[in-house]
């Protein structure tokens, strides 16, 4: 309201604005190609998955088209797209994986 009181209106920090940093999710695509073998060995090496873990997601992208890997911050996601791209084109085979903010 008025300004006897001489604050000018300007609101006190009451409290500390700590921002968590964005989470990506890292997405396994399917294609006709790679061999599921492959998409679980990935999901294991890259992942940290068990194989039973990595054999069930790999049946989630084999049927719905695509699954979350996991969630990371963005320069982990990055890494972990990275690796998996390298690895899959190193192997000669189609596998895509990218990341998508949360
Ligand atoms: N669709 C592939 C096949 O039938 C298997 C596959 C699963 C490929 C998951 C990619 O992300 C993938 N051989």
């Amino acid at each position: 309201g008025d300004d006897d009181d001489g604050d000018f209106g300007v609101k006190l920090d009451v409290r500390p604005k700590t921002k968590r940093p964005p989470l990506y999710k890292v997405l396994i695509l399917n294609d006709d190609y790679t061999p599921m073998e492959f998409v679980v060995h990935v999901l294991e090496r890259f992942f940290g998955m068990t194989h039973a873990q990595a054999f069930e997601l790999m049946l989630t992208v084999h049927k719905k088209g695509v699954a979350v890997a996991g969630v990371f911050s963005h320069e982990i996601a990055e890494t972990k797209v990275a690796q998996v791209m390298d690895f899959a084109q190193r192997h000669q085979h189609p596998l895509q994986c990218t990341m998508e903010k949360e």
